[in-house]
């Protein structure tokens, strides 16, 4: 859906910017009256920039109000639960368990057979709930505690090359047993 998303605005984009080429060209042969259209732009200069502080102001509020990042991990203390060996490959990941019972402690031992990927697990929300480097010779481990039941979506977090979007499994938390 995002992917939609950001195809459409992009090809909207590029649209933009190609008229405006087109535009430019067509009148690059009329020099016209340079005075009264610097005056004019001149005038909303003002306007301009008050916009620009505005937008640029509630954007920067908006998507940096959240920085830094709260740590998304269990710590290390003891042995987890569970124990789930991952690897990321061009381009899917191998895992060994993606059925996970509610408010049991994960230890994901991530690794790579190829290249860098990243093993991240997002929420039914698309937030991310915790994620780690998978990389070639070595294991990161990163421990989570799942406390919602549901669908999960592990996806890659790092550029690995053509199929990187296709990079995505799923995992089901299953209410705790009790
Ligand atoms: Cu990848």
């Amino acid at each position: 859906m995002h992917q939609d998303i950001a195809w459409q605005v992009s090809l909207f984009g590029v649209g933009l910017i190609a008229v405006l080429f087109l535009l430019v060209g067509l009148r690059a042969g009329d020099p016209g009256e340079l005075g009264p259209v610097k005056k004019r732009l001149y005038a909303i200069r003002p306007f301009w920039f008050a916009a620009l502080l505005i937008v640029g102001t509630w954007l920067s509020v908006e998507t940096l109000a959240g920085l830094p990042y709260s740590a998304t991990h269990d710590r290390a203390d003891g042995p987890a639960d569970i124990t789930v060996d991952v690897t990321g490959h061009q381009w899917y990941w191998e895992m060994d368990r993606t059925q996970i019972p509610a408010g049991e402690q994960v230890a994901f031992k991530v690794r790579a057979a190829d290249v860098n990927h990243g093993f991240a697990i997002y929420n039914a929300d698309h937030e991310v709930v915790t994620q780690t480097q998978a990389m070639p010779g070595y294991s990161n481990v990163v421990r989570h505690t799942f406390r919602e039941p549901g669908t999960y979506q592990v996806m890659c977090l790092e550029y690995c090359g053509l199929a990187h979007h296709n990079m995505t499994r799923k995992i089901t938390v299953t209410p705790a047993e009790s």
